[in-house]
C-alpha cells in the first residue's frame, strides 16, 4: 500500500531538517518503506481537506490506505509496529522489555524534553519583543540545560541510549537537533556526539536529502 506523508511546501528553514516531515522521513528510511509527499501550503492545511486529516491544521500527516495519522510521535511509533528495523523484536521476554524501554525513550523525547526546547523557542522568537522576555529567556534556558545534562549523565560514553538504535534515538535526535541554533548542546560533548551520530546514519541523511530537495529555490 503506497504510504503518503505531508509536508511544507516550503518550509521557514529552507527545508534544514528542522520541520517535523523529517523524523517520519526517516523512519520510513531507516525500514526502507518507499513513500509519496504531498506538499501542502500554510493556507491549504487549514482548509477543510487537511483538517480532515489533522484536527490542528499541521504538518506532518501519514496516510496507508484507509488509515490516517498524525502526531509524529504516533506516526513514527506506528511505522516501528509495522516494520523491522526501529525497536528490538519483542517475541522473547528479554527482547520484549527491551522494546518497551526503546518506546519508553519515544514519549521521553516528546514529553520530557521536547516541551523546554519549544519553550525556548517560543521565548526567543516569538516573545522576544516582550518586556519580560529578558527575564524568561534564562529561566527557560535553564529548563533546558537542566534536562540535557539529566540526559547528558544518563547517555555517559553509550553510542545510544538504550543497547542498539531504535526509535527512541530517532525521537531524541530528532528534537536536540532543534537545539543546534542555540548553541546549548556545545556544552554537552556527549550529547553533541550522539546528535551527531544520528545524523550520520544514511537512512537520516536521505531524509534530510529529500526534504532539502523539496525547499531548494529554483536554479537561475
Ligand atoms: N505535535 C505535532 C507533531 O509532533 O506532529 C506538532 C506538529 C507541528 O508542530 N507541525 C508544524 C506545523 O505544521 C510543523 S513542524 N506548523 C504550522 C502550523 O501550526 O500552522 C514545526 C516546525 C516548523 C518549522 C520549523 N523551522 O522552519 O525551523 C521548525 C519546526
Amino acid at each position: 500500500m503506497t504510504i503518503t506523508i505531508t509536508a511544507f511546501e516550503r518550509s521557514p528553514d529552507g527545508g534544514k531538517g528542522l520541520a517535523r516531515d523529517t523524523r517520519v522521513r526517516w523512519a520510513l528510511e531507516e525500514v526502507r518503506q518507499p513513500y509519496e509527499v504531498r506538499l501542502v501550503s500554510f493556507k491549504a492545511m487549514k482548509e477543510p481537506a487537511h483538517l480532515a486529516l489533522h484536527p490542528f491544521g499541521q504538518i506532518p500527516t501519514y496516510e496507508e490506505g484507509d488509515l490516517a495519522l498524525f502526531e509524529t510521535g504516533a506516526i513514527v511509533f506506528h511505522i516501528a509496529q509495522r516494520h523491522a528495523g526501529l525497536l528490538p523484536d519483542g517475541a522473547n521476554p528479554q527482547g520484549a522489555n527491551a522494546r518497551a524501554r526503546a518506546i519508553t525513550w519515544m514519549f521521553a523525547a516528546l514529553s520530557t524534553v521536547e516541551p523546554p526546547i519549544l519553550d525556548l523557542g517560543t521565548a526567543r522568537l516569538l516573545e522576544g519583543d516582550k518586556p519580560w522576555s529578558a527575564q524568561r529567556v534564562p529561566l527557560v534556558e535553564d529548563r533546558v540545560r537542566n534536562r540535557l545534562g539529566q540526559l547528558s549523565r544518563h547517555l555517559g560514553d553509550a553510542d545510544w541510549l538504550d543497547g542498539a538504535f531504535s526509535a527512541g534515538d530517532l525521537m531524541m535526535v530528532s528534537v536536540l537537533l532543534r537545539l543546534r541554533a542555540s548553541g546549548l548542546l556545545d556544552a554537552y560533548p556527549n550529547l553533541a556526539a550522539y546528535v551527531a551520530r544520528g545524523e550520520a546514519r544514511p537512512a537520516y541523511k536521505r531524509a534530510f536529502d529529500a526534504q532539502l530537495a523539496v525547499n531548494k529555490p529554483p536554479a537561475g
